[in-house]
């Protein structure tokens, strides 16, 4: 009568019945198994076997909808049942009539040096960190952040929003432009934004992490980020305080440059992809944080969105579901070559994407331009970008899905709708007719909890690092105890933030007694620095993402790195790297990362997991101290600290995670 299992240990074995027996149950049971490496304080680790609620797929009245038709009850057209108000707010992602992209942003005096806004530059002829555009043009957004009721999947809950709208309104800029971003928090707790693949090299105070740039922004409190568009491509921002991401507070980022390495006809933007919960962030935080001895599971997701929306096959008697919310669309014409720029922006999950009957052509990974190749599925971890380009190879009146699908091997979904989906509609199909077509990714593709090999996507820029980087440091990271919690560890050090005394306005004023568990990596000033990251860990992987670089991805594999590096001359880089699980609790994972310091500053390099960066999966890269003592940083910084404490000695703040 168990669902599958969830053993964070085996040293006792308290079983915990009060979460509520699965309606269906898989056959196969899951285990987990936490702590037993050699890295481990093995002594202290604590153990509860714990039932999570995981189910079959489509749940107890999954024969009630239509098979493989995105949870349409029988006799459904496509047409919605909400309106894009009730699901997404004033989202307009996922609609017909989302916009679509031109190469740059023109007409308002944007410069045009040689017809373009970043002149002679082409994506093979320049080095992006060494030498981006200045057009001189400033894009402005003005965000309002607060709570509000939306209806994603057709389940009403409370997300956070901006302006009104989940997913956030999409910022977009050309190569070398300035953002500026006024954000209000017109909640009642704090928050950041992070502007997530961006170099920040010229104003490394604007990254958005609280405890390590920047205080919270307090309630009632604004801040005006303002930084250069400094790469180009697809990104995505979202909230760094705590798990607020994974309650809704994230948008795309769209900035322009050049494509010489593709050629589309039409930019239909992003398609954000991401896991989906029904209950509270803060809850799922609570959750995660709980003591060992609460026995409770991880948050398991319970629907995943394309551009914020997908369906729900809802209970009978569940009066707050809506069946046939309204699944994302797009239109496609005969013929044509379509960019689409996929941004895994999710809590958690590892995400297959799919088109059925059609091929993708992979351009970009992340903000790196990469020589194309062909691929049938593409794996995103949380954070990583693709974009590709996809030819409208169909009849005109096709109608066919797209498709993400949550790697059940390597994530935490319930089991109830893994898959989310949208429609694609040729010129004249029906868009009320549900596409009936099906996928050809296989399971074997699904349960691979890996990226694409290094060998695959070569960096069409090519860049060789330093053959020998000035020091190689090993990081292990670890699920343990701390004697009352089971938290991730790296170097057998948990972070812990401190919102109050962000770690870089500290070393500005040339102060190094950091708290040990603010976990700061001090490089001095390395000019390269190689890491060998070692995940101990044998359940699912984790997306590691780096701030304020892109990092040379030299090797992946199992056991211990033997020093060979995958293209040498020009190694993959990007800012998420998916790391493999363990092989076994003795084998770890391993993969090999190098960084340029060429960008004093305090850098992030944790994963993007909400939960495990929440209990603790994260490092600071400290670059070039005395570089940063020398940064004038505006007064906007200490003013936000200054708000932060004002709030915080009225109000009590509950960190009850990292902080991140
Ligand atoms: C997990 O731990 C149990 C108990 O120590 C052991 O029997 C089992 O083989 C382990 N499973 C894996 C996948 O390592
Ligand atoms: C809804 O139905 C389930 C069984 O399908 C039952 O366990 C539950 O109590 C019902 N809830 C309400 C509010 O009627
Ligand atoms: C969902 O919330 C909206 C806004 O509060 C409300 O109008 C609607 O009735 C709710 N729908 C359900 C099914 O609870
Ligand atoms: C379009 O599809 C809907 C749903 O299947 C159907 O009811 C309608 O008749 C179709 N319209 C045309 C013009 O075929
Ligand atoms: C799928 O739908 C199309 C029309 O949209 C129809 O021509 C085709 O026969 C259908 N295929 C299957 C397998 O049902
Ligand atoms: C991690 O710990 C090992 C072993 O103590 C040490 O050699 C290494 O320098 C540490 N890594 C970093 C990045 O500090
Ligand atoms: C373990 O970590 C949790 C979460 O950070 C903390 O609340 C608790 O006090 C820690 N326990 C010990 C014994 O340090
Ligand atoms: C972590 O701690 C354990 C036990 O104290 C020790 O054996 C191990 O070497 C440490 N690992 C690192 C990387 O410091
Ligand atoms: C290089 O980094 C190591 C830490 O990994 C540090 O001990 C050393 O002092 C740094 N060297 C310089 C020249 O800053
Ligand atoms: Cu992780």
């Amino acid at each position: 009568m168990a669902g599958r299992f969830f053993l964070a240990a085996a040293a006792f074995a308290a079983a915990v019945t009060s979460l509520p027996a699965p309606e269906s149950v898989e056959a196969t049971t899951f285990e987990y198994n936490g702590t037993s490496d050699d890295n481990t304080p093995a002594s202290s680790a604590l153990a509860v076997p714990v039932t999570v609620p995981v189910q079959s797929y489509g749940g107890a009245r999954a024969s009630s909808y239509r098979h493989g038709s995105a949870w349409l009850p029988f006799g459904a057209s496509m047409n919605p049942r909400l309106s894009q108000e009730a699901t997404n707010g004033r989202s307009p992602l996922g609609t017909f009539h989302a916009p679509k992209y031109p190469h740059w942003v023109s007409g308002d005096g944007t410069p045009l040096p040689q017809g373009r806004p970043w002149g002679p530059r082409t994506c093979g002829n320049t080095d992006p960190y060494k030498d981006p555009p200045h057009t001189g043009m400033t894009r402005y957004y003005d965000f309002h952040v607060t709570k509000q009721i939306v209806s994603p999947d057709g389940v009403n809950r409370s997300a956070i929003v901006i302006n009104g709208a989940f997913p956030g309104p999409t910022i977009e800029a050309n190569w070398g432009d300035w953002i500026e971003v006024v954000v209000h928090n017109d909640m009642q707790e704090g928050t950041s934004l992070h502007w997530h693949g961006l170099l920040q090299k010229e104003t490394p105070w604007f990254d958005g992490v609280p405890s390590v740039q920047q205080c919270p922004i307090a309630p009632g409190s604004t801040l005006t980020y303002r930084f250069r568009a400094d790469l180009y491509g697809s990104s995505w921002y979202h909230s760094h305080f705590s798990a607020q991401a994974a309650g809704g507070l994230f948008g795309s980022m769209i900035i322009h440059g050049p494509t010489d390495n593709a050629q589309y006809d039409e930019d239909l933007g992003p398609v954000l992809i991401s896991d989906w919960y029904h209950s509270d962030y803060f809850d799922l935080v609570e959750q995660t944080m709980a003591p060992a001895s609460a026995g409770l599971p991880p948050p398991f997701s319970n629907n995943n969105l394309i551009n914020g929306k997908m369906n729900y096959p809802c209970q009978a008697n569940d009066t707050t579901c809506t069946p046939n919310a309204g699944v994302a669309r797009f239109a496609f014409e005969t013929g044509k070559k379509y960019r689409l720029r996929l941004i895994n922006a999710g809590a958690e999950a590892l995400q297959k994407f799919s088109i059925d009957n059609h091929k993708m052509t992979v351009i970009a990974h992340d903000f790196v331009p990469v020589n194309p190749y062909d691929a049938d599925v593409i794996t995103l971890g949380v954070g990583q970008r693709a974009d590709i380009v996809v030819t409208a190879t169909g009849k005109s009146t096709d109608a066919v899905w797209m498709r993400s699908t949550i790697s059940l091997k390597c994530s935490l979904s319930d089991g109830i709708s893994p898959e989310a989906v949208a429609a694609i509609y040729y010129q004249n199909a029906n868009t009320s007719a549900i596409p009936n077509t099906t996928t050809a990714v296989t399971q074997a593709e699904l349960d691979f909890c890996g990226n694409d090999p290094l060998t695959k996507a070569t960096s069409y820029f090519s860049i060789t690092p330093d053959p020998n980087p000035d020091v190689t440091q090993n990081l292990d990271i670890t699920f343990q105890s701390n004697g009352t919690h089971n938290l991730w560890y790296m170097n057998n050090s948990t972070f812990r933030g401190d919102y109050n005394d962000p770690v870089l306005l500290e070393t500005n004023l040339g102060k190094t007694d950091y708290e040990p568990d603010w976990n700061v990596l001090n490089f001095g000033t390395n000019k390269s620095v190689r890491i060998v990251i070692y995940n101990h860990f044998a359940f699912g992987g984790h997306p590691m993402h780096l701030h304020g670089h892109n990092m040379f991805v030299l090797q992946e594999g199992y056991g211990k790195w033997d020093g060979s590096v995958v293209n040498a001359h020009n190694p993959q880089r990007r800012d998420v790297h998916f790391m493999q699980p363990a092989q076994s609790p003795t084998v770890p994972s391993y993969f090999v990362l190098q960084m340029d310091m060429d960008n004093p500053g305090v850098w992030p390099l944790h994963c993007h997991i909400a939960w495990h960066v929440s209990a603790g999966l994260y490092v600071n890269i400290l670059e070039n101290p005395k570089k940063i003592q020398q940064l004038q940083i505006p007064s906007t910084m200490a003013q936000t600290c200054r708000d932060w404490a004002t709030w915080t000695g009225g109000n009590v703040v509950e960190q009850i995670d990292s902080g991140l």
